[in-house]
């Protein structure tokens, strides 16, 4: 007899509709048809870059083939149809992330280059000794080690958030480390290691009862949620390209505009300037006073036809979609005997999970999921003080987004079988 308890009927009725709307997601891909090592390609390295679905494609090569000129610069019809497309991405950015001006959102190579704009230009004007940065123990190292130069330079103290032994944050002493003296808390929203996913509002309630600015590193978190700079009230927001469908070498600094009115330049060059006499020059408005030079402009434009494909998905789904595959991620790999899961439970992470498995080397247990077509990363993923902290020197990691299947994980589950097999786990 039928079923037709209700709740047993929706999942089923729902599940019918997302494997329809991955199937056409999936078709969007052309990389997601080829074949690696005469296997069809299951590609878990999404946190690393992720794919670029046609309409990408098609705007970078449309911009090279009919309008590619400079921006900002010239007269003539090439160079104002660029920089009509260059600005209409910045547009296309601020509505994405919500950003109460199109004068908040710089474009910049990276999250890396945006963090260390931060620290170069906000930091150097506005730290001194006895003050403190706080960041956490789940950072990568983009949002380490310019706070570390920095510090050397300029003498102020960087402080930690430490781990739970579950992979969160332990905010059981955060009225210790977050103080007065603390003039920037700068953290990872979703950690690309653990998966977890950090309180911003929480977090930035605290710094704002002390005074302090906060910087997110939305790297992991932009392509993967809906993410609202003015609902997080966040000061800053980095954030890259490359891991949303769009191209690399660029990315984008969200911030506040009063704080990049004050801001002094970072880098100097052409753009960024309103007037140069032999004697000093005065700087451009937002944003090209943090634009110096020509910019990445078809870079831009693909950035923009990706959150206009992100969009039109829905940050929703991508992000209900990607909670479930990776609870049956979670639950997959944790029956394969000797594999040992870094980080949280699904309910506390996003959509990627990191692993060992015994003493298998990373880097052979990525060789071997490639032979058999599936692509994950191996190594410290460029966080090397988590890995300290958990006791080993790497990791693998699969990594999902919105083109990836429940069979998908059962492949890398069946290949992750194998090589406990081949070394006797
Ligand atoms: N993580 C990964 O495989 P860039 O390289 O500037 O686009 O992004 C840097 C970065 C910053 N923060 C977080 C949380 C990140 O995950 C990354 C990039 C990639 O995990 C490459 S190391």
């Amino acid at each position: 007899m039928a079923n037709l308890d209700p709740v047993a009927v929706q999942p089923a009725a729902t599940q019918a509709t997302t494997q329809d709307r991955v199937a056409a997601i999936r078709r969007d891909f052309p990389i997601l048809g080829r074949q690696v090592h005469d296997k069809p390609l299951v590609y878990l390295d999404n946190a690393a870059t992720s794919q670029k679905p046609e309409s990408v494609l098609a705007a970078l090569d449309d911009y090279y083939r009919r309008y590619n000129a400079n921006v900002h610069r010239g007269v003539h019809t090439l160079s104002e149809e660029a920089t009509a497309a260059y600005e209409r991405a910045r547009l296309q950015v601020t509505r994405f992330i919500h950003a109460a001006s199109e004068k908040e959102v710089i474009f910049t190579r990276g999250t890396t280059e945006s963090i260390n704009l931060v620290a170069q230009s906000w930091g150097r004007a506005n730290l001194r000794p006895g003050d403190e940065v706080l960041i956490t123990e789940m950072e990568h190292h983009s949002n380490i080690v310019p706070w570390q130069i920095l510090a050397e330079q300029v003498g102020f103290t960087l402080r930690y958030i430490p781990l739970t032994a579950e992979g969160l944050l332990d905010l059981s002493h955060l009225d210790t480390l977050l103080t007065e003296r603390t003039k920037l808390l700068s953290f990872v929203h979703a950690s690309n290691v653990l998966g977890t996913i950090n309180p911003v509002q929480r977090l930035v309630a605290a710094a704002r009862a002390v005074g302090a600015k906060v910087l997110v590193d939305g790297a992991q978190s932009v392509p993967h949620m809906p993410v609202d700079v003015q609902a997080l009230d966040v000061d800053f927001l980095a954030f890259s390209s490359h891991k949303m469908c769009g191209p690399t070498g660029i990315g984008v600094l969200y911030g506040k505009r009063a704080l990049l009115e004050a801001m002094p330049p970072w880098m100097g060059g052409g753009d960024m300037i309103r007037e140069v006499k032999l004697t000093g020059s005065k700087w451009n408005t937002l944003p090209y006073k943090f634009e110096a030079g020509t910019p990445s402009i078809a870079e831009a434009i693909g950035l923009g036809a990706a959150v206009e494909y992100l969009s039109g998905i829905g940050m929703e789904w991508v992000a209900a979609h990607e909670r479930e595959l990776v609870a049956y991620a979670y639950a997959r790999l944790s029956q394969i005997e000797g594999v040992r899961i870094l980080g949280p439970g699904p309910e506390a992470r996003g959509g990627l999970v990191a692993f060992t498995a015994g003493d298998i080397h990373p880097h052979d247990l990525a060789a071997i999921l490639d032979a058999e077509g599936v692509a994950v990363r191996a190594g410290h993923h460029c966080a090397q003080p988590i890995h300290d902290r958990l006791g080993i020197v790497a990791s693998a990691r699969a990594s999902l987004y919105i083109y990836n299947t429940p069979d998908e994980i059962d492949r890398l589950a069946e290949a992750l079988q194998k090589a406990a097999d081949i070394f006797a786990l």
